[in-house]
């Protein structure tokens, strides 16, 4: 029988028989799951120095210790409640929040809840062989944290599949563990998520870039009306940044060493010689995981946007922050449509309507700041060189532009000068061939980073940087 003591939470479950029962059912399935699907090579050999969330309060879920993989504690937390909360958008503006999934509105909800779900799992999937090539332990447990949250981020929607949703719920939350990422008649639902992620360039980049879907996301679902739906994304909200660190983070250690190489080489390009990562190379990996992320915000135009934020279901994010309505029953939007010949033909369309649209705004802001950042510490060590996100029309396979070609400025080509030039754009086989040849031999010597990557500022939970953050079970 599953427990509390088991299964940290503030939901109450020792006292909710019906979500034990549930969980009872689905908790061997998903432990099974974790040995097939995630990380492999680490599950009982290894002690692994994480995080784990026993409470919602800051001292609670900075609780620090080794555990062995499939020994984590994949707990259920909602944020606290907010007195008195009211819908904060759409047409039942100002009327209390629901604690209860209303029936008209069910088919959505559920089908919400799903589709942020079936990511979760789905991103341990993609990364599973990577801890086999890790730069250090630092990034290795790091690896790891993201891993057992993005579980945790999937019992958070296996909790309120099983608590609001019967009989459908439990058929879903099953479901979510039965499709595989890439897998051929069972892949995971959105595009990006059915890409392996091969190299630590590609991880940096996914937590980069896609999970910050995840956090554009999961703050336009935690201004739902559903409460239940809202406390449980601020929670994970919270974890989130922690993903997005090692992303930015990343690839800020990589284009630092990059830079250190280059001053050593005379300011030479090549620094493959030295057996770096080249800038050139770090941009075709932002051109492609950025382009892919822009895909999952979904259509342009989208009625299914529009029926999501008039019922309440899903608002922008930061909703508060808008200084309109929230009700946008008239609101316009101008879009950076194009015509055939792919000129701009900025068109305008209800805002409602172009709400994915909207939240890809915020997403672009969002990203933009990291790589400012980026660009800062190239042109500290006097390079000449800028890090950019490529156009939104670029390398699109969802909305208006997806099966048209254009390049990183935007501007449209033709079949035959894209066929010529993707590379120059999008890493290639020979890319991905030339960063695993780096990161053949892991390291696992604590203190010790490979050499296309700088070290970290400082360790975790203020260890030093040469803490043994994994080690080998006595
Ligand atoms: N791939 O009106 P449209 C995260 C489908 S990441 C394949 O444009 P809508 C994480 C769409 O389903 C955050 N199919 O889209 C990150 C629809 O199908 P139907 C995940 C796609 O519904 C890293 C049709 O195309 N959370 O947490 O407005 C690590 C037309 O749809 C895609 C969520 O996504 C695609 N990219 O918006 C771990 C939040 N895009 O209805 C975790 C929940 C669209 O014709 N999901 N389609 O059969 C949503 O809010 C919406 O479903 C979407 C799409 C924003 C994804
Ligand atoms: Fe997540
Ligand atoms: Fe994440």
């Amino acid at each position: 029988m599953i427990s509390s003591e088991r299964i940290p939470n503030n939901v109450g479950l020792s006292s909710d028989k019906r979500l034990q029962r549930a969980l009872d059912h689905w908790h061997p399935k998903f432990l099974q799951w974790w040995r097939d699907m995630g990380p492999q090579g680490f599950q009982d050999s290894h002690q692994v120095y994480l995080r784990t969330a026993t409470s919602v309060d800051p001292r609670g879920w900075a609780h620090f210790e080794y555990v062995k993989l499939p020994d984590y504690r994949w707990g259920i937390f909602l944020a606290e409640p907010v007195a008195d909360r009211r819908i904060g958008f759409g047409q039942f503006k100002g009327r209390p929040v629901w604690q209860e999934v209303p029936g008209e509105f069910r088919t959505p909800l559920r089908r919400l809840i799903v589709t942020q779900g079936d990511t979760e799992p789905a991103s341990v999937e993609q990364q599973r062989l990577l801890g086999q090539s890790c730069p250090s332990l630092y990034d290795l447990r790091n690896l790891f944290q993201v891993n057992v949250e993005e579980g945790r981020h999937l019992w958070a929607m296996v909790f309120l599949l099983h608590s609001y949703f019967g009989r459908d719920g439990r058929d879903e939350a099953e479901e979510l563990l039965e499709r595989h990422s890439g897998h051929r008649d069972k892949p995971r639902m959105l595009e990006a998520f059915n890409t392996p992620v091969e190299t630590w360039l590609d991880l940096f980049a996914f937590t980069m870039f896609t999970d910050r879907d995840g956090k554009s996301q999961l703050l336009s679902l935690s201004e739902s009306a559903l409460d239940p739906l809202s406390r449980t994304t601020r929670f994970m909200l919270t974890e989130e940044s922690h993903h997005l660190f090692v992303g930015d983070t990343g690839i800020g250690r990589i284009i630092e060493r990059t830079c250190q190489l280059m001053k050593q080489s005379g300011f030479s390009e090549d620094v493959r010689r030295l057996g770096g990562i080249d800038l050139p190379m770090i941009q075709r990996h932002v051109n492609f995981w950025f382009s892919q992320s822009l895909d999952l915000h979904g259509s342009e135009v989208s009625s299914n946007a529009a029926t999501y934020f008039t019922n309440g279901l899903k608002g922008r994010a930061e909703e508060g922050k808008h200084q309109d309505d929230h009700v946008l029953a008239d609101a316009v939007y101008l879009l950076g449509a194009v015509d055939e010949t792919g000129r701009p033909r900025p068109r305008e369309v209800p805002l409602r309507n172009a709400l994915n649209e909207a939240l890809r705004d915020w997403y672009e802001k969002d990203c933009l700041h990291s790589v400012e950042r980026w660009n800062t510490k190239i042109a500290s060590h006097g390079i000449d060189f800028r890090i950019a996100l490529p156009d939104r029309k670029f390398h699109r396979h969802i909305g208006t532009f997806a099966g048209r070609r254009f390049d990183p400025s935007g501007r449209p080509l033709a079949a035959e000068e894209w066929e010529r030039r993707r590379h120059e754009w999008l890493p290639s086989s020979a890319d991905t061939a030339y960063l695993k040849s780096l990161q053949a031999a892991a390291v696992y010597e604590p203190g010790r980073f490979a050499n296309y990557i700088a070290p970290p500022l400082r360790g975790i939970n203020q260890r030093p940087i040469d803490f043994e953050y994994v080690r080998t079970e006595e």
